[in-house]
């Protein structure tokens, strides 16, 4: 059994960080009607879907991914990089709490989950403008004596290391090699996005499918022609607040 942890999206989403899009209006309440769409979808997958309620006066919160990174092992609660987004991890902390053993990213380091990319026991961390060197060095710490292997990864470019490469099959990872050096996943297979949809690399695999977003109709095709299964899911509203697929659930295997 697979959990995948959510959280309904915050009236206030129209007042969430931006780093690389200009503010366009959103509409919370198309964003949710998305959010909600998504959460069925991973539903139809298998998931068991966990909705913790709104934190009204948290504009990202529904971007959960970013605030605790789950293995097998334990759970380890980031510190976001964004200073308005610190709040949000406490109660994703509590909910957790019944899953898994809990590790903290201490101050002043920060890492965000969006930049926690993993294969296996390989973890890549992206040094981003959200992560940190001495987050990745905590990360290190926490998880080499469990058996991981952490690797930094420089990020250029986009928000984080999960925006620039995810993985869409065990040994095939989708990529925007202007962000990110594909060189890092040399025992991968890369699959480019198509170029003119450079916000196409972050992709949702669960359950040997691929939730991917219906705006990147060139990128979905590659994967299609590569044999890969795509659910497509309609997240414009949330994409206009830098959210992808992965950002919006925390999983956690039971
Ligand atoms: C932020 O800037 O933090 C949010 N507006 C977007 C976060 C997206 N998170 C993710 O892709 N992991």
């Amino acid at each position: 059994m697979t959990i995948a942890l959510t959280r309904a999206v915050s009236p206030s989403l129209a007042r969430c960080e931006l780093t690389h899009l200009a503010r366009n209006p959103i509409d919370p309440t198309r964003a949710a009607a998305q959010h909600s769409n998504y959460e069925r979808c991973l539903a139809k997958l298998g998931m068991e879907v966990v909705h913790l309620p709104a934190l009204s006066d948290l504009p990202d919160s529904v971007f959960i991914e970013d605030t605790a990174i789950v293995l097998d092992e334990l759970a380890i609660i980031t510190r976001p990089g964004a200073v308005a987004r610190r709040a949000e991890t406490a109660s994703v902390a509590e909910a957790l709490r019944a899953y898994r053993d809990l590790a903290f990213i201490e101050e002043p380091a920060t890492v965000d989950g969006g930049d926690v990319l993993m294969v296996g026991r390989q973890v890549y961390v992206g040094l981003s403008s959200r992560t940190s060197a001495s987050g990745v060095a905590q990360i290190r710490q926490i998880l080499e004596p469990l058996g991981y292997w952490v690797t930094a990864v420089a990020v250029d470019g986009c928000l984080h290391l999960k925006s620039a490469v995810t993985p869409v099959a065990p040994d095939m990872v989708l990529i925007n090699r202007h962000w990110v050096d594909g060189g890092v996943f040399h025992d991968m297979r890369l699959v480019e996005v198509d170029p003119t949809e450079p916000y196409a690399a972050n992709a949702l695999r669960v359950r040997g499918a691929v939730v991917f977003p219906t705006a990147f109709r060139r990128t979905r095709d590659r994967l299609h022609d590569l044999g890969i299964a795509v659910l497509p899911v309609d997240v414009s509203e949330l994409a206009k607040a830098e959210g992808g697929v992965t950002c919006c659930c925390i999983l956690v295997e039971r």
